[in-house]
């Protein structure tokens, strides 16, 4: 077992990292305040190649692997979960998606402007009755020959109002189970599609979250991705991938909050020595630590899974299932080391506590990976 970084891998981390400290930095607290994040970040994002890492160069990618876009979400999540969360949803679920089950007019006409950062998408299945229980879809997706009409609502859609193109699940035919639902692609603009007013949020407060409404829109035929019937799968092998980047996202929290105590608590001094001598604070740090690189190796397994042509549904829940709760449990831990500087916005730690909470939510509750692992356990 080889567990040394190729020389790209280093570069595309230590890109990651510095565009992080310099340009994702500054600012972080004011867009966390105002839950503003200027397109201009995500322009150079886009630019650095961060949004479609892993599509292919024909499609104006980077060609990278998922190990590649693991260590780049990473350094991206130590800083600003907000930044991370745009390309997570760009990379593994609207790119991913598309290149994979798109056809090739689909991949030319929006793979091509999303893989570059020139516009972003947005993956729409969420609705107000329908998370974890997916596939009770309400949005319907009617076929009407040439094109779908499509109703519904969506909720807590990321980028919902920053996206250009949006993947939504909907249901064709309520006979036919999860066999009846598909996935269109719908374009910002389209008459009848209006958007929400923008979610006001506990953490990663500077990402772009919305409700969608959809009132007889209608989508061309050309635009369902896959064969008709094929949304339901299409959206769980999709997230499926997705929970890799989620993953790495988790595990980027976890890392930020432990480099800031570790750094903290050799500074900071109590009864007569800086409080890392205390043990009370070296055993948190320890354990903060062996759990962060326990996350690590289950986010790399599943990237590498993943990259290897094998099943990455098991190893990519079982990576966000343990990574998002060790980033909840290390970002606590980071705000009791800061005390009451750990309160306070300037520290960033209280920010990285707010910011890990959803990791456990989001593409997939840690209650539904739990599902995913003991059904795959059980049935192997
Ligand atoms: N990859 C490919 N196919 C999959 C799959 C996966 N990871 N998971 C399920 N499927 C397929 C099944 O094989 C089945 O197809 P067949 O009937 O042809 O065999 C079909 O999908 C239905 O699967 P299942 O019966 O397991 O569906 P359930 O309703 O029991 O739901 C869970 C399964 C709970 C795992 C699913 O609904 C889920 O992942 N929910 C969470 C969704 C989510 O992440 N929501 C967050 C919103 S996005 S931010």
């Amino acid at each position: 077992m080889d567990f040394t970084l190729s020389e790209e891998q280093l570069m595309i981390q230590q890109a990651a990292k510095d565009f992080a400290q310099n340009e994702l930095l500054p600012g972080v607290i004011e867009r966390d305040e105002t839950q503003t994040f200027p397109w201009e970040l995500v322009q150079k994002m886009g630019e650095l190649g961060f949004m479609g890492m892993m599509v292919n160069e024909k499609y104006g990618g980077s060609g990278l692997g998922t190990l590649s876009y693991v260590l780049a979400m990473e350094e991206l999540s130590k800083i600003d979960a907000s930044a991370s969360v745009m390309v997570s949803v760009n990379n593994s679920l609207v790119c991913w998606g598309l290149e994979t089950y798109g056809t090739e007019e689909q991949k030319e006409k929006y793979l091509t402007r999303l893989a570059t950062g020139e516009i972003i998408g947005a993956f729409c299945l969420s609705e107000p009755e329908a998370g974890s229980d997916a596939t009770s879809q309400k949005t319907t997706a009617i076929d009407k020959g040439d094109h779908y009409l499509l109703n519904g609502t969506k909720n807590w859609i990321t980028n919902g109002n920053i996206a250009e193109v949006y993947l939504v699940i909907a249901r064709t035919d309520r006979e036919k189970g999860h066999r009846g639902i598909n996935a269109l692609i719908v374009e910002k603009g389209m008459e009848g599609f209006d958007i929400g007013p923008k979610e006001n949020k506990l953490g990663i407060r500077g990402s772009d979250t919305h409700s969608l409404m959809f009132n007889d829109v209608k989508v061309p035929k050309e635009n369902r991705i896959g064969e008709d019937g094929f949304g339901f799968k299409f959206a769980m092998k999709t997230l499926a991938g997705g929970r890799i980047g989620i993953a790495a996202q988790a595990l980027g929290i976890a890392a930020g909050a432990y480099e800031l105590a570790l750094k903290y608590s050799k500074e900071r001094k109590a009864f007569g020595t800086e409080i890392a001598n205390h043990q009370a604070i070296a055993f948190k740090l320890a354990d903060m630590h062996t759990k962060i690189q326990a996350a690590r190796n289950l986010v790399y397994q599943s990237a590498w899974d993943k990259d290897n042509g094998n099943d990455y549904t098991l190893s990519g829940a079982m990576a966000k299932l343990y990574a998002s709760e060790v980033a909840m449990e290390t970002a606590i831990e980071a705000v009791q080391i800061h005390g009451g500087n750990g309160f306070v916005k300037d520290y960033h730690v209280e920010r990285f506590m707010r910011d890990a909470k959803i990791t456990q939510i989001y593409e997939g509750t840690s209650e539904i990976q739990k599902i995913v692992i003991s059904r795959s356990i059980l049935t192997d």
